[in-house]
This record gives structure tokens, sequence and C-alpha cells, in this order.
């Protein structure tokens, strides 16, 4: 579906339809159920914007392999330029010219054209054309190279794997479920899903998982261990023990292998043998199965060890001093100092979002809206941005149960400066600073840009501090070291954001900037009320930095953090 979107806008087709395309594709991409059985049932226009049109092409696609109509347009132009195509800066009409006029009909062709010199004489092109076009391959093969990494987002795939979890519980002979891997470790992506299981009788856990409509098909199977894969392509790796030995099984399926390594060398100098069958101390040979994970640590002299710091990153040897953190969680978690609402690029109204951030218990939301040079999201200018305020001080008024606050996510400009006069932002009782352009400038004058906003007495937090996207950019090089310093002498917080696809700072990152004195926040940076969720996977990264409620400003009551505190 998405080819035959990508081949109607090479083709000059209405936007109209190619949106139908596109939309079709993402649907069938993301569908977590099988979309040619849907079809083969007939149920598949039931989908929403799915009409007789594409349903034939799936049919058809069932049926025979291929589509005619994709056929045809495959005659006309080869597949390679579909990926000409998405290359940022072509776009259809130039890629319709270069292969008519240059000979190019993929990516390899278009390189070397450019290398040759030989686009520079098309209509509207020139030398700096041919740069350009060379630049955005270098950057289209690094970014295809990282997606090729496999590794999906955890929000991607956390929700099914509660459902498997939960449909396993429901089972009659499962004593226990959980999920493990990196997905309980709550590492921002994950290649795969690891599920064990708790039962006298595998055979009959694995005969009613393999039934899961989810699944699209089963791997391999053995007498305790099924390995199968979902529609929406992510592997499943099952293993089902006795429930005496459980603990055993999910502290080695939780990892991490470097965490596991690590235990077994500790235990093994101690005496004791670890693996997912059991422990044994050496000098007595006998064997002992843990039910729970806790026995397996205090077995071996240790304090448990929640999943998230289970990297082999010092945490054996804090659970042997008992110097564990006291990690943050979640409903520690008090206000969201970032979200958007629909006066920018928010879905909903100011009331939609206040309404959303009180059902999830939030004390406080601070409306931190774009500036006015983010003229692509409908940035405000310091009028627009006074009249949300006043709106957000009626709306304050009139709903019981929250505190509403009037900020800002003001952009830091490309020379540095911010994006609204100081006398604007000092009438807000928050603001944040971002960098959304710029990105290519040497990372010590993203640096100083960072650092010159930080020491604005108006500006109380650093949004995103590093701009990378997971899979899809990199983001600059940051300095923490100094910018944990400049936060904690000015009182600045840096914010860890919660979009799955953010998680800025990374755990590392937070963890330094901690143990440097600054103080961090976690965002949602919600754009609708289904992005509060931000602040779960904000806070599992906050956990994995090893940060504890007092390294998070928000965890604290909004009059703890209404006033910028410059530190030592
Ligand atoms: P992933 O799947 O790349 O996101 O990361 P994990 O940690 O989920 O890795 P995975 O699925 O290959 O293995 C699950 C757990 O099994 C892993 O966290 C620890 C354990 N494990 C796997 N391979 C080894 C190994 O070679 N040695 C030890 N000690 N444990 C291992
Ligand atoms: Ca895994
Ligand atoms: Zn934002």
């Amino acid at each position: 579906m998405q080819t035959i979107a990508d081949y109607l806008d090479l083709d000059g087709q209405s936007t109209y339809r190619i949106i139908a395309y596109e939309k079709a594709a993402a649907l069938f991409r993301e569908h977590p159920i099988s979309v040619a059985e849907m079809a083969q049932q007939g149920g598949l226009r039931r989908l929403p914007g799915v009409g007789e049109a594409i349903e034939k092409k799936v049919l058809e696609y069932v049926a025979t392999g291929d589509i005619e109509f994709l056929a045809r347009l495959r005659d006309r132009f080869p597949e390679g330029l579909l990926t000409v195509m998405r290359l940022p800066g072509m776009g259809p009409k130039k890629t319709k010219a270069i292969h008519e006029q240059a000979g190019v009909a993929d990516l390899r062709d278009l390189e070397r054209a450019a290398r040759e010199g030989r686009l520079r004489d098309l209509p509207g092109m020139g030398a700096k054309t041919e740069e350009n076009i060379l630049r955005a391959i270098e950057t289209w093969t690094a970014v295809a190279a990282g997606q090729d990494s496999g590794r999906k987002l955890r929000a991607a795939v956390e929700p099914q794997a509660i459902k498997f979890v939960e449909a396993l519980r429901a089972l009659p002979q499962v004593a226990a479920a959980d999920f493990a891997g990196s997905l309980r470790r709550c590492r921002s992506t994950v290649r795969d899903m690891d599920l064990v299981v708790a039962s006298l009788d595998p055979e009959a856990v694995m005969a009613a998982f393999a039934t899961l409509p989810e699944l699209a098909r089963v791997e391999a199977q053995g007498e305790t261990k099924l390995a199968a894969a979902t529609y929406t392509g992510l592997n499943v790796d099952l293993r089902v023990v006795p429930p005496d030995s459980y603990g055993d099984l999910l502290q080695h399926f939780t990892g991490s292998a470097e965490h596991n390594v690590a235990l077994r060398g500790y235990a093994q100098r101690r005496g004791y043998k670890i693996s997912e069958y059991g422990v044994e101390p050496v000098e007595s040979g006998r064997h002992i199965r843990c039910a729970t994970e806790a026995e397996v640590y205090e077995l071996v002299g240790l304090r448990y060890i929640p999943p998230e710091l289970r990297e082999d990153q010092g945490e054996i040897q804090a659970a042997e001093v008992g110097m564990l953190p006291d990690l943050v969680e979640l409903p520690d978690v008090r206000g969201d100092l970032h979200v958007h609402s629909d006066w920018t690029d928010g879905r909903v109204s100011l009331e939609q979002m206040a309404l959303a951030a009180r059902d999830r218990g939030l004390d406080y939301l601070c409306f931190c809206d774009h500036s006015q040079s983010l003229a692509m999201t409908g940035g405000l200018s310091p009028e627009r941005l006074m009249a949300q305020q006043a709106e957000i001080r009626a709306l304050d008024a009139r709903i019981e149960g929250i505190r509403l606050l009037s900020g800002i996510e003001v952009d830091i400009l490309a020379d540095g400066r911010l994006d609204l006069p100081d006398e604007t932002l000092a009438r807000l009782d928050f603001v944040t600073a971002s960098i959304h352009s710029g990105f290519s400038q040497p990372p010590a004058r993203i640096m100083e840009r960072i650092v010159g906003a930080m020491r604005n007495p108006c500006v109380r937090s650093v949004a995103h501090p590093s701009g990378r996207l997971i899979n899809r950019r990199e983001g600059y090089e940051i300095d923490i070291d100094l910018l944990a310093r400049v936060a904690a002498e000015t009182g600045t917080f840096l914010e860890i954001n919660g979009f799955p696809d953010r998680l800025d700072l990374t755990a590392q990152a937070a963890r330094r900037a901690a143990a440097l004195g600054a103080r961090m926040v976690v965002c949602s940076d919600a754009h609708s009320p289904g992005d509060f969720e931000n602040l779960r996977w904000g806070v599992g990264e906050a956990r994995r930095g090893w940060l504890t409620k007092a390294d998070l400003a928000n965890t604290g009551a909004w009059e703890s953090i209404a006033e910028k505190r410059p530190g030592h």
C-alpha cells in the first residue's frame, strides 16, 4: 500500500488518493492481527478509511501475490526511484525530471550522476544541488543502517506484552507470568519480547499461547520453549518452568547478559553457582531452587536489584553494601511542566488537556506551547501568548482539583538569542528552552546557545537537551558535565522528555548530571491526552539513570519550584 501511495505521488496524482493509500499502509503495518485473513472474511472495510478500492487490492494480493495496478506502475517507473523521491529535498517533480533527463533509476545512479556533475545543467539545479544530494544520500544511508538494527520502541511493544502476560495469567495452568528481557529493564528500545511462565503443564500453556490472534506463526517449539512472531513483525520467546524455579528463570531471562555475567562472577567468588535452573552452594553440592528473584539475590548476600539497574553499571557493588538508590516511581510525579495545546501543534484544547491531566492524578500542569519562530507549529507571538495566559487563568479559576500554569517552550534561535523578549518571559509561571534549528553547528557552539539560555533568570529548564530522535536522528553531541554544572549553579532543571522516541536526557546522561548536583524534571511533552503516558516512559528512563524522587523537581509541590533558586 505504501508503495502504491509513493507511486501515485511520483505520478503526480491527487494528494487525496495518495493520503488514502498512505493511511491504509500505516494502519496495516501496525495492525495486530492478520490483515489478509480479515480481508478474506470480508471484514476489512470495517477499518477506518478502507474503501472498496483498497479492499479489492488486498484481496487480489492475497489471491495472486501481486496487484496488477501496481505492476503497471512498476513498468512505467523503476522501483528504485521511490527511494530517490523520499530523499530529503528531492520530491516527485525533481525525481521525474532526473529520471527522464539524466537516466537515473535508483539511489546509486543518483549518487554517480551527482559526483560526475551531470545534474547541474538540468533546469532549476546547480553544483549546490549536487552537493546537497550527496549529503542527503550519506545521511539516508546512515539512518537506514540504524533502522536495520531492527530495534523497536519500548512504547510500541509493551502494551502488546502486557496483553500477552494477561492472557497467560488467565490460564488455569499458570501460576505466574511476566515479560522479561530488555522490556522489563525499561530499555528505550527492544529487539524482541521475552516471556516467562510458571506452570507444571508447559504443553497446555504453549498450546493455548499459540492460538492468540496476534501471533502470525510459531517458528519453533520444544518441551518448555516456544518461539513465535507477531503480525507487527516482532519475535516472541516464551519459556515455561515449574513454579518453584520461577525466580531463577525470571532472573536469568531479565538479564542483561552483562549483569548476569557480573552476578555469576560475584556469586562464584562467594562459593555459589547461579544458573537459570537454581543456585548451588559449591561446598555442599545442594541445588536450591528459587520461586522468587529476591531469593536468588538474597542467597548470595545481595539486596534485591530492580530490573532497570541490571546493566553491570555498579549495581552489584551497591547492592552488596546496601547503597542501592530508592528509585523514583511514577506516582511520585506531581506535575507536568511541558505540554502543548491547540494554540500551537497540540491536538486538543487547554481544557481537554487539563481534564486529562487531572484524571491522571496530577496536581499541576504547565502549558508550554511553541514560540513564534516555529511558524510550522503556529508558534505564539507575545500577544497570542498573553491571550493564552488569560484563558489559562480563567480556566484555572473554573476547574477544580488541578492547578493550571502558563508557560512557553521558547526556541533557542540559531544565533543563541531566545525567541521571545525577557519582558514577556518574565510574565510566565515557567519557561522551558529548547533547540529546534541549527543542529549542524559545531557542538561547542550549540552548548554555548544552551548555556546562554540557562543563564537567563527566566529560563527554568532545558527541554530535550540532546535533540536525539531514536532510529531517526542522532542528537548533537552534548557536554553533559558542562550542562549539569551550569544547571546546578543557576538552578535550571534539565528535562527528561518522555516521548518514546526522545527519552532525552538519556539514562546515562541523567545519572551523570545528578552526580554533579543538577536536578531534573520528567515531562510528557504531551500533544494530546494519550501522550500523558509519556510520563511513564520518562520515569522508566529516570530509573535506569538511578534517579530518586529527590533528583526530580516535579516530584514536589508547585510551590517548591515556583521560583528559580540558583545553587551553590
Ligand atoms: P534485546 O533483546 O537485545 O533488547 O536485549 P535482551 O537483554 O532482552 O536480550 P535477549 O533477548 O537476547 O536475552 C534475554 C536475556 O537472556 C538477557 O537479558 C540475559 C539472558 N541471556 C541471553 N544471552 C545470554 C548470555 O550469553 N549469557 C548470559 N549470562 N545471559 C544471557
Ligand atoms: Ca530481548
Ligand atoms: Zn514540546
